[in-house]
Order: C-alpha cells, then sequence, then structure tokens
C-alpha cells in the first residue's frame, strides 16, 4: 500500500501548511533542548514572522544549573564531534558545506567555531571493498538502497569533487587514497588498513558541550524564548489535536503547536511508526600523556566506513574512540502509551514496547558490552600504531551515546499528518551535530511550510497507516553505508548478559 492512499484517517489541511498560507501560532512549545530543539527555538525567536509568537522549551535539564547543561546522558555531550560535508548524499553534502562555513567563522569569541568549538584537522575516510551488506528485505516506501561503508565512501569523495569545482583551493585539500599503501602512508600504520579512502584537510571536528553552552547563549539573549525545566511524560490532545505537554511533576504545559525534539526519548512520547527508534551506541574515552597530547594534536579525525569506528583527535589529555554502527536496542514496556498515529487508532490491546535509552542517570551502572569495548581497542591498534602505549592502555571511561535512528539515515521534520498542532524533529541518526549553526533554520522552515525543495520527501512523515508501519518496523535499523557489517537489533541487556554469563 502506498503511503499516501491512507484509509484510516486523511492527512487534515492544517497539517500541510504549504496548500495553505502559513499563519505563525500563538504560542509554541518546544519538547527537548537538544541540537534541534534549541537550533528551532532560537531561529523562530529571530524571525519577525514569529514575533507575536510566545516560545517556550521544555528540557528535563535546567540550562540555568551550572553542570546540567547539556544533560549528561544527552546525544550532544563531551568534547568532540565529527564536522564534514563528506556524505554519500549531496543534499547533505550541501548542508554540511553551508554549516562549515558557519564553523570556519572564529574571529570574535561569540563565532560559532571561536573558543575552539570547531577545529580543523582534516578527516581521513577509509573503508574496505567488501560484499555488499545483506539485502534484509521489507524495507518501507521510499527507503533508500543500502550502501556498504565503501559504496558510502566512494559517492562522498564524488560529491567532494564536485564541491571543490565550487572551490578552487579545495582541490588541494583532499587527495584521494587510491590503495592499502596509501593509506597505510597517512595513517602511520605499517599493519592492517583499508582499500580505498581519502583526506580532506576541511573537515574536522567540534566540541559538543561547549557548542551547546554557546547556543543556549545565543538563544537566552534573544529574551523571547521560555526556558521550563522538567520531564515531559505525554502529550496533551484532545480528539484532533495536541494542545500540550503533561510534566512528570503532573504540570501541564500548553501550546498550539507542540515542537517534540525529544531525540532518542522521541518514540516514548510520539508513536513514530518504525520510523525511528533509539539504538545505543559505544564510546570509550583514553587518558592521556600530556606528550602524547602533543604527538597526537595535528591527527586528522579517522573514520572507517567498514567498521563505524572513528577516533578524534584528543583534548585536554582525553582521546575519544567510538563506534558509529547498529548500536545496541533497549525494548522498554511503556506504561503510558505514546501518542497513537492517528486519532482514530483504536486503543492498542497489548502494551506498547519501545527501544528507549538507558543511560548513565536512569542506570548509574551500565557498562558497555565487552564484545564492544574489544572493538574500540582494535581501532586504536588498526587507526592509531603511534604511540603503541595506547593500545593496552584502560579506558578511563566508557559509555552510551542514544540515537533516534532512522532507517534511511534522513531526518525525521514535518508536521505529523494526522494531529493538528503537532510537528516533529528527530531521526538524528547520529550525524545531526554538525549542522548546530544552521539546522534550526531549516526546520523553522518547514514549520513555516517552506521544507528546503532537496530535502523535501527526505525528512517528510513516511508513514502513515499501520500496514506502512510495518513494513518499517522490519527494516528498522540504518544502512545508510555508514555503521559497518555488524548485526542488526541486538538487545543491550542480553550482550551484557550473555557476557556476564560467559565470565
Ligand atoms: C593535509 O594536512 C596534512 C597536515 O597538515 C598534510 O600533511 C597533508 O599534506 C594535507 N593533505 C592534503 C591533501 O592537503
Ligand atoms: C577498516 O575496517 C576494515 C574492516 O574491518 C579493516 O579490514 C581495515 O583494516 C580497517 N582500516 C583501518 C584503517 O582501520
Ligand atoms: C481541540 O483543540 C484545538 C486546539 O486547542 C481546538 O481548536 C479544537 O476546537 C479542539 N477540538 C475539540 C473537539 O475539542
Ligand atoms: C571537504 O571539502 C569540502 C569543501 O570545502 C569542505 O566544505 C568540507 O570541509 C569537506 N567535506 C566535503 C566537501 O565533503
Amino acid at each position: 500500500m502506498a503511503a499516501s492512499s491512507s484509509s484510516s484517517s486523511d492527512p487534515l489541511p492544517a497539517s500541510s501548511p504549504s496548500q495553505v498560507p502559513f499563519s505563525p501560532p500563538s504560542s509554541i512549545l518546544v519538547v527537548g533542548s537538544g541540537v534541534f530543539g534549541l537550533t528551532t527555538a532560537l531561529a523562530l525567536a529571530r524571525r519577525d514572522a514569529f514575533s507575536h509568537c510566545s516560545i517556550t522549551v521544555v528540557d528535563r535539564s535546567d540550562p540555568s544549573q551550572p553542570g546540567a547543561f547539556p544533560s549528561p546522558d544527552a546525544a550532544s555531550v563531551d568534547t568532540s564531534r565529527i564536522i564534514r560535508a563528506d556524505y554519500a548524499d549531496s543534499a547533505y553534502t550541501s548542508l554540511g558545506d553551508e554549516a562549515l562555513v558557519q564553523w570556519r567563522k572564529r574571529d570574535q569569541p561569540t563565532d560559532p567555531g571561536a573558543q575552539g568549538r570547531y577545529r580543523e584537522s582534516g578527516l581521513l575516510l577509509v573503508a574496505d571493498a567488501a560484499p555488499p551488506a545483506p539485502d534484509t528485505g521489507s524495507a518501507g516506501e521510499g527507503v533508500k538502497p543500502k550502501l556498504t561503508g565503501l559504496d558510502y565512501a566512494r559517492l562522498s569523495w564524488a560529491n567532494v569533487l564536485s564541491l571543490a569545482s565550487k572551490y578552487p583551493d579545495l582541490a588541494n585539500r583532499v587527495r584521494e587514497l587510491p590503495d592499502p599503501e596509501a593509506i597505510r602512508e597517512v595513517l602511520g600504520t605499517r599493519g592492517t588498513s583499508g582499500s580505498w579512502g581519502y583526506i580532506n584537510n576541511s573537515s574536522g571536528w567540534g566540541n559538543a558541550a561547549a557548542a551547546m553552552a554557546w547556543l543556549y547563549d545565543q538563544a537566552k539573549q534573544t529574551g523571547r524564548i521560555n526556558f521550563v525545566p522538567g520531564t515531559v511524560v505525554s502529550l496533551e490532545h484532545n480528539t484532533t489535536s495536541v494542545t500540550g505537554a503533561r510534566l512528570a511533576d503532573g504540570g501541564i504545559l500548553s501550546a498550539e503547536l507542540v515542537v517534540v525534539a525529544a531525540g532518542a526519548w522521541t518514540g516514548g512520547l510520539v508513536d513514530l511508526a518504525g520510523q525511528a527508534i533509539a539504538t545505543g551506541q559505544v564510546l570509550g574515552y583514553l587518558e592521556i600523556t600530556e606528550g602524547e597530547q602533543q604527538a597526537l594534536a595535528n591527527m586528522p579525525v579517522i573514520l572507517n566506513l567498514s567498521t563505524g569506528l572513528f577516533i578524534i583527535p584528543p583534548t585536554d589529555r582525553v582521546l575519544k574512540v567510538a563506534r558509529h554502527a547498529t548500536g545496541y536496542i533497549n525494548p522498554i514496556t511503556l506504561t503510558t502509551p505514546p501518542l497513537p498515529l492517528s486519532p482514530n487508532t483504536p486503543p492498542p490491546t497489548t502494551p506498547i514496547t519501545v527501544s528507549l535509552p538507558r543511560t548513565s542517570l536512569t542506570h548509574p551502572s551500565t557498562t558497555i558490552p565487552a564484545s564492544a569495548a574489544a572493538d574500540l581497542r582494535s581501532a586504536l591498534r588498526d587507526m592509531l600504531p603511534e604511540p603503541p602505549s595506547l593500545h593496552t592502555r584502560p579506558f578511563i571511561k566508557t559509555r552510551l551515546c542514544w540515537y533516534s535512528d532512522t532507517p534511511d539515515a534522513d531526518f525525521l521534520i514535518d508536521y505529523h499528518p494526522h494531529w493538528r498542532g503537532l510537528f516533529v524533529a528527530t531521526g538524528d541518526s547520529g550525524h545531526a551535530f554538525k549542522f548546530l549553526p544552521v539546522i534550526g533554520d531549516k526546520i523553522a522552515d518547514c514549520i513555516a511550510g517552506n521544507c528546503p525543495v532537496e530535502f523535501r520527501g527526505k525528512w517528510e512523515w513516511k508513514v502513515k497507516d499501520s500496514v506502512t508501519a510495518a513494513a518499517w518496523a522490519a527494516a528498522a535499523f540504518t544502512e545508510d553505508g555508514t555503521r559497518g557489517e555488524g548485526a542488526r537489533g541486538v538487545v543491550l541487556d542480553e550482550a551484557l548478559g550473555e557476557e556476564g554469563q560467559k565470565s
């Protein structure tokens, strides 16, 4: 069944503002102050069209409290995120390039990339020739063909070359690494390497927590945003419309338009119909010496698209290694069901289970599976031959970072097709941080009914009925070519438990 031929409930006129003149609501409630939520609030606050609209941001972390924001278990914490325009999909290459123009502004302390928020260390992408990823079948309508890491790297290279034709000096800053020998030379490795790759000296990395603090300052300075600390437990609605959000303390925040930007937690509030699920991705941190810090200070970011393993240059004597892969799921049976797919959806007959984050705040003893720690260790050996002293050094900390993953890694930024008064901005798929300087304006454009042409279709709410939802749920795991070849749908508890039994 085509997604558009929904019979259960016709899309409401108010949910497709491109067809009717857009008139800004009198009040907007943004649920979540991560990259999507906070940039949206800031962009709206700066727009004349919204000058009579009250803007409220609710989040469980209170940004006015030292150390509480960004929440230590949110996705945009710690000191490093890859910032690249290197994408297999040219729409994201252009958006990444737009973001990089902003990140490179570093002259004034308030510029996005100033005070160490962005560093242009270069990015080394490598991949192995591998058999195509197995087709798990039954992908939903509009799901992109699956790419291997090598496909992704080659498409990304083509997109970088086409950007280079726009920026002549870029041509001097990217170089193909056509064979293992060339990769080994750049890495300084003697042993393994990918079979193909390239280096782009015009990409780098950003300090996530510092950038979020900067973003909060920008938002606060508008004087237009009301920040409310509180944990949203459900959305309030009547028979046609979402009307607000209910907080854990029983309080209710009402608004004409609710924008849910709750990252990996979104599925607990809104039935996303298989379009996005929470996956936990592993990270490890090593403490290094001052000498090691200096030796590694000028290394590029290294990303192996065949495994999803990557290493970011160290800051303050901490080196981070991580795996951007299919991750772990954490199925939770909800006591309060999420907002159903449509006002006409019959109430669930059995409790609803969705994958939701399990973090260091809710479960302080959560570790990462030993096999994942071993993978992180192998990244250190394969990608960072010098200094060898790092290869056996224990991690000072490991953690899970929770993504809101979509099958095609496209974001989910759209009005809800069946509920009035509801807009969602989620589905980060673990690659949204880099867009921090520009994404809020794109989301605000979508709210105003002007989704950027190149993202129409990609960012839209695609699953409009339960039949399509079932097909999407079957294809739940991100297959965009950046996630390595690992198993899909591994349950965190089982991965931890099996190892517990083994040891
Ligand atoms: C990238 O930068 C590194 C370090 O500055 C340099 O050695 C290398 O030649 C550069 N590569 C390209 C392709 O510009
Ligand atoms: C990237 O991963 C592949 C697959 O595991 C491996 O063969 C290759 O050596 C890795 N390359 C680097 C540079 O780590
Ligand atoms: C539901 O709430 C919306 C927004 O407040 C309102 O416009 C609409 O009239 C309400 N519908 C019903 C049936 O109460
Ligand atoms: C490498 O090159 C582009 C072009 O400057 C640059 O914007 C970005 O930093 C990197 N990634 C690309 C193009 O994919």
